[in-house]
């Protein structure tokens, strides 16, 4: 082990003998020896030449690769290789086990130091970088508060879902709730349960979507008729309405649609009549279409209603003295109704004997296009935005 072997003793005896004015030239020589060695003394530590050049070369290589790390992450790496256990300052401490006390107390100093030294240094380095990033962050993210805001397209409620909102809160109004069913439906509710068997020529005008020989997209709404007085149990009053989508192998042209929606309406009581029917009908057509509106009552054949009926309106382009629109008549059929069948009532719990009740089912497309002035209802369908810009503010 190379050390500087200072022993106080001697160096006291080489001062004394220079003071005591020796012409002896060893002496001295020994004297400028010593004086040397006292000057080197002050300004070391203890340590050997080899620990000094060695720790002197770690802090050097240190500063040098902390001065080149430019970001967070290369500043921890270099944490983690100067100053961690695997580091050649971790291994020197690891390393201090095998020397004598006297050694282990100046190296661990000494490594003490240069750790402190090259912490301080990391610590100065970091507020440096981030500083830098913080600032180049700001930069980036900086926001130009004079820029003009970014279009944001307002969609409008599709001119179908309006009308059935609109038509909803009518009937709301008068005391019905809504209720929705579904859509895939047995042939047992959609025909068998209504009055319609298997043979009915009423089966052809609604020839649909088949699933199954047993399942099938409902051809209207009127199954709900017989499931909402299923599920009431014999309770009353019901008055509820229907709203949903409906499915016909039908042809599409200006006026139909083989996918369209249908509004159902039911009244079951004791007590009601046709009169309540047809004041009902009016109260919503007028409550849609202005207090000057009033409605038709055209016989009709539906095999679950009796008597049944067909619902025209005043023309609403001509107000009812004839047009292309009504094809001259000044009215415009909306919707099919009657009283529910006594069969109906009665295959659905209700005693036909005590009680009686109306049901009506209209289709939302068409009130759109009253209501709207749609000449086309594949306008409904298509999605050309032009057209549905028209309803933003409707
Ligand atoms: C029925 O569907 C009966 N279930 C209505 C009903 C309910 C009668 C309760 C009695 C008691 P209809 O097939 O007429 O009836 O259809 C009713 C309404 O749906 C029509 O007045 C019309 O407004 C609309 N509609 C019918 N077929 C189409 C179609 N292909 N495209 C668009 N709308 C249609």
């Amino acid at each position: 082990m190379l050390r500087y072997g200072w022993v106080d003793e001697t160096t006291t005896a080489f001062t004394q003998m220079a003071r005591s004015n020796s012409s002896d030239r060893r002496v001295a020589s020994l004297c400028c020896e010593v004086r040397r060695l006292d000057e080197r003394r002050e300004e070391d530590d203890g340590l050997s030449d080899t620990w000094r050049h060695e720790l002197e070369a770690i802090r050097e290589q240190a500063m040098a690769s902390l001065a080149l790390a430019s970001d967070s992450k290369a500043l921890n790496d270099w944490r983690v290789e100067v100053l961690g256990k695997k580091s050649a300052l971790g291994q020197m401490s690891k390393a201090m086990g095998g020397l004598t006390p006297e050694d282990r107390r100046v190296l661990g100093e000494a490594l003490n130091r240069i750790r402190q030294e090259l912490e301080q240094a990391w610590r100065s380095r970091q507020a440096e970088i981030e500083a830098k990033e913080k600032a180049l962050r700001l930069e980036r993210e900086r926001i130009d508060v004079t820029l003009p805001g970014r279009h944001v397209p307002l969609g409008a409620m599709h001119p179908i879902s309006r009308v059935i909102e609109e038509i909803e809160d009518i009937f709301v109004s008068l005391g019905f709730s809504v209720v929705e069913g579904p859509e895939v439906e047995t042939d047992h509710y959609n025909f068998e349960l209504l009055n319609i068997p298997k043979d009915h020529p009423a089966r052809d005008m609604q020839d649909t979507f088949y699933l199954t020989d047993e399942w099938l997209l409902r051809t209207h709404t009127s199954p709900m008729q017989v499931r909402t007085m299923e599920r009431m149990r014999g309770r009353t009053p019901i008055r509820v309405i229907v709203p949903g989508r409906v499915y016909r192998r039908d042809e599409d042209d200006a006026t139909h649609s083989h996918q369209f929606t249908q509004i159902e309406g039911l009244v079951v009581d004791e007590g009601i009549r046709m009169s309540d029917l047809k004041g009902t009908l009016e109260a919503f057509a007028k409550a849609l279409f202005g207090p000057s509106q009033r409605v038709r009552l055209r016989p009709s054949y539906f095999p679950f209603t009796e008597p049944s009926c067909e619902v025209d309106l005043v023309c609403v382009s001509c107000g009812g003295s004839g047009c292309r629109m009504c094809k001259g008549t000044g009215w415009i059929e909306i919707l099919g109704a009657g009283m529910v069948h006594p069969r109906v009532l009665d295959m659905s719990g209700y005693d036909s004997a005590r009680y009686t009740g109306f049901a009506f089912g209209l289709g939302a497309e068409r009130i759109a296009m009253l209501r709207y002035g749609i000449s086309d209802i594949r306008m409904l369908y298509q999605n050309d935005l032009r057209f549905l810009r028209q309803f933003r503010h409707a």
